[in-house]
């Protein structure tokens, strides 16, 4: 009898624990909503799947539809989905993704026209000057055409700086010089001539790439191009970036006379191989148990360090909402984001507002709680 009485009260005793860093089961019908809290600072975004862009998931499209504002798409704008031969372009995704955006009313970003990364295989096997700039002329005429006044975002070029500041090699750089930004840059203008256009990257919140990339913005802002916001991309862990280079950084581009976004946000909480920050999808580490230790769900002590973390970040963002115009997470939920495999594949990682079962997290609600 003792025995039993003793294990329904750890029972009862570890379920207080989980409720009490979840929020309440129902405070999401209560009508509270990210979108809503921060209506008047900035756009609050996520990024979509192919399922969600499907809406095969009722309550996910649910939580995306009263909690954001802002869409763009994860991957199926990447060239080498959209345009997956010199020929070729396969439109059906995108147009579905903008017919979410435009009937939910949303601010739709279109994720990007120029990357050296999940490039189509034909792009990689050319050889010569002309060849690459007919193609970066076709893609960008084509698809930013095809989705003039109905994009309202574009992110032009993503990730052409090192992580000293200097231009990454690339097929591009390559073999049409550094200023293929600037060409691209016109071409997206021509194309697109009421969207706002983008130049995003990750770690240039960090002094180094900052420097790279305000000369990189200044170079393409004096070249006559235009420029209208900068994204970073907000890859973060509990530890660090610190908030002051974040905020420097805020204040360093938006100086630049340019919009700054937070465009992929997301915070680790695994640990971390290397001390590896940013986002670069090509660096991997072997699975191993040790790096994995959240399988069965977070602990309170962690749900409560990503908590502060945001809230850290979101006082900053709230601080600077004049200079800010939108922050998009890297995603919906935890069981969507691309850090369950990167940079170790098969973790459980837990890096957004909302768990795996779309529940939302202590941390919603500490997001929430700033503009209370
Ligand atoms: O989240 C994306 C993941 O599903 C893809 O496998 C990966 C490669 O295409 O790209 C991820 O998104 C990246 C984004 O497009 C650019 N910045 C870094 C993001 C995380 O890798």
């Amino acid at each position: 009898m003792k025995i039993e009485k003793c294990k329904t009260a750890s029972i009862i005793l570890a379920g207080f624990l989980v409720i009490s860093c979840n929020v309440k089961k129902d405070s999401l019908d209560n009508g509270s909503s990210l979108k809503n809290a921060y209506e008047k600072d900035f756009y609050i975004g996520t990024a979509l799947d192919i399922n969600q862009i499907n809406e095969n998931d009722s309550e996910v499209n649910n939580l995306i539809a009263t909690q954001f504002n802002a869409v763009t798409a994860e991957n199926i704008m990447k060239c080498e989905v959209i345009h997956p031969k010199w020929d070729t372009y396969e439109f059906d995704l995108t147009d579905k993704f903008v017919a979410y955006g435009k009937k939910n009313k949303m601010f739709i970003v279109g994720h990007t026209l120029l990357w050296h990364s999940q490039l189509a295989p034909f792009v990689r096997k050319i050889k010569s000057k002309d060849s690459l700039q007919l193609f970066m002329t076709n893609h960008i005429n084509t698809i930013a055409g095809r989705y003039k006044g109905k994009i309202d975002g574009w992110d032009v070029v993503n990730e052409a700086l090192n992580e000293d500041g200097t231009y990454r090699k690339s097929i591009f750089l390559d073999l049409l010089g550094e200023d293929f930004l600037i060409t691209a840059f016109k071409l997206a203008e021509k194309a697109a001539p009421d969207t706002e256009l983008y130049y995003n990257d990750f770690n240039i919140e960090q002094p180094k790439k900052r420097a790279g990339a305000i000369t990189l913005l200044t170079k393409i802002k004096n070249s006559g191009a235009r420029i209208d916001g900068v994204g970073i991309q907000g890859h973060w862990s509990l530890d660090g970036p610190p908030v002051k280079e974040i905020e420097e950084s805020i204040i360093a581009f938006s100086k630049l006379g340019l919009k700054v976004m937070i465009t992929e946000l997301d915070v680790s909480v695994l640990p971390n191989p290397n001390k590896m920050v940013g986002a670069n999808v090509e660096q991997n580490f072997a699975e191993d148990p040790k790096m994995n230790p959240y399988t069965k769900g977070l602990p309170d002590s962690v749900q409560v360090k990503l908590a502060q973390r945001y809230e850290d970040l979101f006082k900053i963002f709230i601080k600077h909402k004049d200079k800010i115009s939108r922050i998009t997470f890297w995603g919906v939920n935890d069981g969507q984001s691309w850090l369950n495999n990167w940079p170790i594949r098969n973790r459980t990682n837990h890096p957004l507002l909302f768990d795996r079962n779309n529940k939302p997290k202590l941390v919603y609600e500490k997001v929430l709680g700033l503009k209370k």
